[in-house]
């Protein structure tokens, strides 16, 4: 990258591209699956992973999942829920698509305008006396006001179940981000921080779901000649279990790598006319999950600068536009007028690549290619 000279990139430069362990790693993983023929349900690894992420976590509770989708999914089917459901739609499709699926009703709140995560202040007006439960989504691992929600939750008896898919490894004020609410969901998909290829995880407080999350991801059954509960197939395999492990033994090393990164674009980045970071929170300590930067009034529009980069092979990406209030599948359901910030940030946000082996030369570039 040192001899760029201002031409089109050879390799192309996407938002994120996947830590992978060294390969003999996993392969010396795969051996004992060799052997034993045991691949899914319930594994050996599967309950080492589980294990090994209470720990890294500091969870007394934590069930695994084939995605964070069906994690999401399936933990809002354990709680029992019945009725609305405040959400933001300033996130990726599952998370509004879970509280659909279960036969809920998503009520949209709109975000904080400096770190697009649900705005606290706005949320107990959205409460009827049909809300059950509240869905934060830590957006980019952006913390959300957790102590104010979780104060008006527990004051109007609502569930508090956080989309925790950005914030793996995060803490704030020293605690871990899984022992917020009353529980979290984990996406430990290619594309995250830390990921076991697909993979998802629900932590949550109290210890009696523990039994109905294992059960409700094996279909319902609850015995060899028994189904109790419509449940589904959310089952993690050992190959998945397997690269979780892996992974875990360099996670912190892959985050230190981000945050390089991360300070860099910032360094860069920040001060400039028109172009706004997401506020820092000197309370949490951060993974680096992603690299959101809006353009407000800046010389170029988010669309131009997407285009720029494109030219030059380096892909960022638009998490998340459109908002969720705006898809064609929720179309006179829903209006995105009723959530004008979260429509606004998703017209103006562009997510630039940051990955731990992105080299720096290349955010440099990335930078020069912004500023110019
Ligand atoms: N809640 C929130 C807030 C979420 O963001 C997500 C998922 C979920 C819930 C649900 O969790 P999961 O069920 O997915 O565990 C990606 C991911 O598929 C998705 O997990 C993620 N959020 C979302 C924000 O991003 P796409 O469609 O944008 O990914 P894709 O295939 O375009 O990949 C983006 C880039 O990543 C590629 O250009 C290159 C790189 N990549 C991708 C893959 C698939 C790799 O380096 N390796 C890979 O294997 O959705």
């Amino acid at each position: 990258m040192s001899t760029w000279k201002g031409e089109r990139l050879e390799t192309p430069v996407a938002v994120t591209r996947s830590s992978l362990p060294p390969l003999e790693e996993y392969v010396d993983m795969l051996k004992p699956l060799w052997e034993s023929a045991w691949l899914t349900n319930m594994g050996t690894y599967h309950e080492e992973f589980k294990r090994q992420l209470k720990e890294y976590m500091g969870v007394p509770n934590l069930e695994l999942f084939v995605n964070g989708h069906m994690a999401l999914e399936l933990a809002l089917q354990a709680l029992e829920l019945k009725g609305e459901v405040i959400t933001t739609p300033f996130t990726f499709a599952s998370t509004t698509h879970a509280i659909v699926r279960n036969g809920l009703e998503p009520v949209f709140c709109d975000i904080h305008p400096s770190d697009y995560t649900l705005d606290a202040d706005l949320l107990e007006e959205r409460i009827t006396e049909n809300t059950c439960a509240i869905v934060p989504v830590h957006v980019y691992g952006n913390f959300c006001d957790v102590y104010k929600i979780e104060e008006i939750a527990r004051r109007h008896g609502l569930k508090v179940i956080y989309d925790a898919a950005h914030a793996f490894g995060e803490t704030m004020d020293g605690k871990g981000v899984a022992e917020f609410g009353d529980a979290s969901m984990f996406s430990f998909h290619a594309t995250k921080v830390f990921h076991s290829i697909e993979g998802g995880a629900v932590t949550f407080r109290n210890e009696k779901l523990a039994g109905r999350l294992y059960e409700l991801k094996n279909f319902g059954i609850t015995g060899y000649e028994r189904v109790e509960y419509v449940g589904a197939n959310g089952k993690m395999n050992e190959f998945q279990a397997a690269m979780g492990l892996c992974n875990l033994r360099h996670v912190d090393q892959e985050i230190e790598k981000r945050q390089r990164l991360a300070l860099r674009y910032r360094e860069r980045l920040s001060g400039v006319q028109g172009i706004r970071l997401c506020q820092e929170n000197p309370k949490v300590e951060s993974n680096y999950a992603y690299m959101p930067v809006v353009f407000d009034g800046y010389k170029k529009n988010r669309d131009q600068i997407f285009q720029d980069l494109a030219k030059y092979n380096i892909h960022a990406r638009k998490y998340f536009y459109p908002c969720v209030n705006h898809y064609d599948c929720y179309k006179g359901r829903f209006d995105e007028k009723d959530t004008p910030v979260a429509a606004q940030i998703s017209r103006q946000v562009l997510t630039l690549p940051l990955y731990a082996d992105l080299e720096l030369d290349v955010v440099d570039l990335i930078c020069d290619l912004v500023l110019e």
